[in-house]
């Protein structure tokens, strides 16, 4: 069946149901985006022109608001608790609703086991019916329900499965065998998934599937507004948990930045003023969605002070004309040296509060500096007064954005089908590359078939050795390419090493993130023995490692040029 764009959000918003905060807050959301979702649909109708749509039979278990994991969020929607995740997910219902899948909605572990078609009264056993989903977006506590009550249907049917994980997960913590022998294992890791069915907040890794949400898009008329409307001197806090203001040296910078701006924040609080917060700051209270994009759209600053990490705020101030502020992290924050990074299952260094604003977006929209150096701050505050900024929202951060780049996954992502012949495996006989004319790198062979069904398309792949010690991740940037692992098996062989004249004295076959890579000191050469081992993220200064890179759309980094 071919699926349909659909405008008209209301079924949507009773499949999602009632009761519980968390639920009548993305209701409000959905409810405000309907005209920004319909325009986006049409749009990327016409865009995709007459091109075929499967509709997928799609069930969402948002295993987070489920009272069997807790639900911790919920009770805190009001009072200043994390809103992130609900933003997202309200976000992808709304996506995959207007691509025209047919959708299930779960909150519960009852309705869970239903839709699955899990016997009554038995837990762990398989699953009475074949599963009537194609796929099923759930979160790592969904996960867990699932292998629980899905018995030996589990592993048949995980690869269906999407798991939306804010922060990512590397595949040195996904394969169970090699995170327990390497110190990789967490709380969450090890599930030998494929590392791209997991789907994050920002494009973090490209291991994993960017996912994303959405900030509202300004018209002419309001971006106009905004531009005359804007108070020069109006600061506004990002944080609406008091504790965020208890971090250490704030009375320096805030001083400072009193001194020429007035200060707003928008902290929950009971009945009293929190007492954190000094009493020169405006505080709003936490303000309902609406209101605070109203007050972004007056002020001029949105400053940072180093949490909450990645969250949507910054993106919704610079997208309503504010300058975002942000501390630096020097040495950067990780699952090694920080309480809220430990135990997720990446090794990801984090080198300031909001890395997507500064890497993607940047100057004039971002400013990233020093908290601890008073000088840099002031003279950054000085010049932020002075620039004039546009509000700014990044494509993939558009509905029209997130449309095309889950269309693109939904259409092209099967991590059901066995392994072609053709690179198969880890390991590749022959790769379908030639040295670059200017002999730095390999490129696709003109004469080579192509991989039929591969996505990405394999030619849009070039490959670098990269410095000792470089992960792929950044190697590719500094190409402004992206790293696509999905074309590591291309790769992984001999051959590609003989290709670009790397000296192996001897060829090794190895279960290691890093591979396939060399080392220089015994001019080894190492291969991947492992597939989902296969790794963006991650170095060591032994290896010089063998990357896979990619092109990428204008403000759509998941997508290659011709991944449409
Ligand atoms: C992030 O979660 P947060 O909820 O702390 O993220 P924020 O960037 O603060 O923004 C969430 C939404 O809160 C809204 C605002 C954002 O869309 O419009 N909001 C509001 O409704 N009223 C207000 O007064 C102020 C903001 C992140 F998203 C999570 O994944 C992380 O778990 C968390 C911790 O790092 O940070």
């Amino acid at each position: 069946v071919q699926a349909v764009f659909r405008s008209n959000l209301s079924h949507l918003l009773e499949l999602m149901g009632s009761g519980k905060e968390s639920l009548i807050f993305m209701k409000k959301r959905t409810k405000r985006l309907t005209a920004q979702w319909a325009l986006a649909a049409q749009r990327l109708a016409r865009k995709l022109g007459s091109s075929w749509r499967d509709q997928k039979q799609i069930l969402v278990h948002i295993g987070f608001l489920t009272e069997e994991s807790g639900d911790v969020f919920s009770p805190r929607v009001l009072k200043g608790g994390p809103l992130g995740e609900m933003v997202q997910w309200a976000d992808i219902l709304a996506t995959l609703y207007v691509l025209g899948h047919g959708l299930r909605i779960t909150v519960s572990l009852k309705e869970l086991q239903s839709n699955l078609g899990v016997p009554p009264g038995r837990g762990n056993c398989p699953l009475t019916m074949p599963l009537p989903f194609d796929l099923i977006y759930t979160d790592y506590h969904g996960l867990q329900q699932m292998k629980q009550h899905m018995g030996l249907s589990f592993k048949k049917y995980r690869c269906r499965i999407r798991v939306i994980d804010t922060f990512g997960t590397e595949p040195a913590y996904n394969h169970e065998e090699y995170a327990t022998l390497h110190g990789y294992r967490t709380n969450w890791g090890y599930w030998n998934l494929n590392p791209k069915q997991f789907m994050t907040m920002f494009p973090h890794t490209p291991d994993n599937s960017f996912m994303g949400f959405v900030s509202e898009e300004l018209n002419e008329t309001e971006k106009q507004l905004i531009r005359g409307g804007k108070a020069s001197n109006m600061a506004v806090v990002y944080g609406k948990e008091a504790s965020i203001w208890k971090l250490q040296g704030k009375e320096k910078f805030l001083g400072i930045l009193n001194k020429y701006m007035e200060i707003h924040g928008t902290v929950y609080y009971e009945s009293q003023r929190p007492p954190e917060v000094p009493a020169f700051v405006k505080n709003h209270g936490l303000l309902p969605q609406p209101e605070f994009q109203q007050l972004l759209r007056k002020a001029k600053l949105f400053i940072g002070f180093g949490f909450p990490y990645e969250g949507p705020a910054p993106l919704e101030a610079i997208a309503n004309g504010c300058v975002f502020l942000q501390s630096r992290f020097s040495p950067p924050h990780s699952s090694l040296n920080h309480e809220f990074f430990r135990g997720k299952p990446t090794s990801r260094e984090v080198f300031s509060q909001h890395p997507y604003a500064e890497n993607f977006i940047g100057k004039p929209h971002v400013w990233t500096v020093d908290y601890n150096n008073s000088e840099e701050f002031e003279a950054a505050i000085k010049a932020i007064m002075r620039t004039q900024v546009d509000p700014y929202l990044p494509y993939e951060y558009t509905c029209e954005g997130m449309l095309e780049r889950i269309h693109a996954y939904i259409q092209h992502q099967d991590f059901c089908a066995a392994p072609g012949p053709a690179p198969g495996g880890a390991r590749a006989p022959q790769s379908p590359f030639v040295l670059a004319p200017n002999a730095t790198h390999l490129e696709w062979a003109q004469n080579a078939s192509v991989a039929p069904g591969a996505w990405p398309p394999a030619h849009s792949l070039r490959a670098w050795l990269a410095t000792a010690g470089r992960a792929c991740t950044d190697a590719c940037l500094d190409h402004g390419l992206i790293c696509e692992p999905s074309f590591f098996p291309f790769l992984n062989s001999q051959d590609a090493f003989q290709k670009l004249r790397v000296p192996c004295d001897s060829t090794e076959s190895e279960m290691n993130h890093l591979y396939p890579a060399f080392a220089q000191p015994g001019r080894e050469c190492f291969l991947q023995k492992e597939p989902l081992l296969f790794s963006c993220a991650g170095s060591s200064t032994k290896y010089h490692r063998l990357c896979p890179c990619r092109d990428f759309r204008k403000g759509q980094v998941a997508l290659c040029q011709d991944c449409l």
